[in-house]
């Protein structure tokens, strides 16, 4: 049997945008720094890692899409943070977010993550911004490295 799986390997001239929520930038800056770190570290160079700030989550889709459509990135990395404690329309906000991320990355050929944290509380953000429950930023930057891979490979 053929297994076909992607490594974290980057061939080192990869260009990658992040798109970071603002809102919550306590927790959010948290998570660029983790996805900016795991870039590094699997052999990208920070000249071709671009930092594209939107004001919310809601507003990520939105900007995706046009990076998307852009041509310019060979993946593209979400993070924000939205927490329920901060929202009378948490519900409203993280699946607008999800949904569009989805829908966005579904209709091009380009890797795309979802580190947008969707949290009850701002403790749960802190823990997985950086503390007992790992960087979501990092992860979500870990996991395009392996898309980015994979898609070589298919
Ligand atoms: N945006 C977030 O990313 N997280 C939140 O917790 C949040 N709260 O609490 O409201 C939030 N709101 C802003 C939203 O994303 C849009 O920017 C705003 O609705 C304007 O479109």
């Amino acid at each position: 049997m053929k297994t076909l799986e992607g490594s974290l390997r980057l061939k080192g001239d990869e260009k990658i945008a992040i798109i970071n929520g603002r809102f919550n930038h306590i927790i959010t800056d948290r998570l660029v720094e983790g996805a900016k770190d795991s870039f590094i570290r699997h052999g990208g160079s920070e000249k071709d890692l671009d930092l594209v700030l939107v004001p919310g989550a809601f507003e990520i889709p939105f900007v995706l899409t046009r990076l998307l459509k852009s041509g310019k990135y060979d993946a593209i990395c979400c993070v924000g943070a939205v927490i329920r404690g901060a929202t009378p329309h948490f519900d409203y906000i993280s699946a607008e977010a999800t949904k569009g991320i989805a829908t966005a990355t579904m209709q091009h050929d380009i890797p795309v993550s979802n580190g947008v944290l969707t949290t009850d509380t701002i403790e749960q953000a802190i823990e997985r911004a950086g503390s007992k429950a790992g960087n979501k930023g990092a992860e979500a930057m870990t996991t395009i490295i392996e898309m980015l891979d994979l898609y070589r490979k298919i």
